[in-house]
């Protein structure tokens, strides 16, 4: 999960303490400015009764399945073509993993990909959080949640039309210390190079550590610092021989491989909480849909903006020099400072993102996907993402669109339905099927508890006559 603020302890009244003292006067004058576009959506509800449903995705093997990652501790399959979700997990991690605080929490499980010939080798990859006991000193010492580990690891299926995967068939690829609960982003993802990428937040806290006495991550944070893999992107390879004490190769064409200094793993840095990331559709197996690859990042700001990127290979994106377009100051974090240094450490030039909001369109950008799916003609080629909600205390979830065919910058929200109602659930993430449909995840819940985490599909009025070739075109048929 995500969030703005982070100086959450631990219970709900805290939270609300904190979040009451923090958000109003950062938003104070601020309002929405994210106009409404042309496109309806309707929501089709396909799978109900999860807890804090945060990513879904396809295992690339015309099974029709869609594998849904619930945060506290599932995954789940819905059998896209009989409408059906299945009640027996397909994964369940709850036994390796943290406890997850009900009320609030951005740990759990977070992310999951399956390797690009899955159909052939059975592999999976799942992001995760770890109990660990700690150390005096640390920053989740002695708080109510503990200290965390972020955990990669792969797991396989016996065979590739199970329904199962074995927990006992874990290999964990990497694993580091986390030093807050928050800011741990989540997503796995194999890119059109079939590299596996995945992303991790700048360990949590607030302002990168810098005005922690002591700095908690160090003495220039942990997003500009490319000697941690902290803030950042990275890029390993889980098929070639594993290098020296390593679980996978360092691609070669990785900014800091090798002997250049700086984490072998990095892929882009300069990130606080990079929770969601996707990838338009590219020369990848299976697309023939117009996508080219492009890697489309959501990075969750602090208090005041929030921001969507187009990632480049060794790419610094700012922070915590930066937040969204504007520079940012860790010591009076409400206030912008009229101006920062336009590089890193290295002299590197710091990257805008493409497009930006501000808090009073929301608290937390959730990154989606650019749509290549073959329903929706006024969909297609639109980046959709959204944010998790106006505020913490009401369920206020938005969709948001941008043209990723064209201007990239212009942000606009979906109208809902033909009442143009409001979500009214927190938005926790998106989905990709198969065919390039793409899914809604909401919860009623602020924290992973309860069961009103559902699942929508994202189905737009007026498409009925644009859809010139769905019956033609077999992407999606059986095998
Ligand atoms: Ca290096
Ligand atoms: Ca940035």
């Amino acid at each position: 999960m995500i969030n703005c603020n982070s100086r959450y302890t631990g219970r709900l009244a805290t939270i609300v303490a904190l979040a009451a003292g923090f958000l109003p006067s950062l938003s104070q004058g601020l309002t929405t400015s994210i106009p409404q576009g042309e496109i309806v959506a309707e929501l089709e509800l396909v799978c109900s009764g999860l807890t804090s449903p945060v990513y879904a995705t396809h295992a690339g093997d015309k099974s029709g399945r869609l594998f849904i990652v619930d945060q506290a501790g599932q995954i789940r399959i819905l059998d896209v073509r009989h409408g059906v979700c299945l009640s027996e997990p397909f994964l369940d991690l709850t036994a390796k993993m943290v406890v997850v605080n009900p009320f609030f929490d951005e740990r759990g499980l977070l992310g999951l990909a399956f390797h690009p010939q899955f159909r052939m080798n059975g592999r999976l990859f799942v992001r995760y959080s770890a109990p660990r006991a700690g150390s005096p000193g640390e920053p989740c010492f002695g708080t109510s949640r503990g200290c965390h580990e972020a955990i990669l690891a792969e797991f396989r299926v016996a065979n590739r039309r199970a329904n199962f995967a074995d927990p006992a068939s874990e290999r964990i690829l990497f694993r580091i210390d986390e030093p807050q609960f928050n800011h741990n982003s989540g997503t796995v993802a194999f890119g059109p190079d079939g590299l596996l990428y995945f992303t991790l937040g700048d360990g949590g806290g607030a302002n990168d550590g810098l005005a922690d006495i002591p700095p908690s991550h160090g003495p220039i944070g942990n997003g500009q610092n490319i000697d941690t893999v902290l803030g950042s992107i990275l890029r390993i390879d889980v098929d070639s021989t594993p290098g020296p004490g390593l679980e996978y190769a360092i691609p070669a064409g990785n900014p800091f491989a090798g002997e250049t200094p700086g984490a072998d793993e990095i892929y882009a840095y300069g990130l606080r909480n990079p929770y969601r990331f996707s990838f338009d559709r590219g020369r990848g197996k299976g697309n023939r849909r117009g996508g080219d690859g492009r890697l489309f990042l959501a990075d969750v700001g602090q208090g005041l903006f929030e921001e969507v990127n187009i990632i480049q290979n060794g790419g610094n994106y700012g922070w915590v020099i930066a937040e969204g377009f504007h520079c940012f100051d860790p010591f009076n974090s409400g206030m912008p400072p009229s101006s920062c240094p336009g590089t890193g450490p290295g002299g590197e030039p710091l990257l805008n993102p493409i497009a930006e909001y501000n808090h009073g369109d929301g608290i937390a950008v959730i990154g989606g996907f650019v749509y290549r799916g073959k329903e929706s003609a006024q969909l297609f080629g639109k980046y959709v993402f959204g944010d998790f909600s106006s505020s913490f205390f009401v369920p206020g979830g938005r969709l948001f669109w941008l043209d990723a065919d064209g201007a990239l910058t212009d942000i606009f929200e979906f109208q809902l339905g033909e009442l143009n109602l409001p979500l009214g659930k927190f938005l926790f993430g998106f989905g990709e099927g198969e065919d390039g449909e793409l899914y809604v995840l909401t919860s009623g819940s602020l924290g992973p508890s309860g069961n009103s985490g559902e699942v929508f599909r994202l189905r737009v009025a007026g498409d009925d006559d644009e859809d010139s070739d769905s019956d033609s075109d077999s992407d999606s048929d059986s095998d």
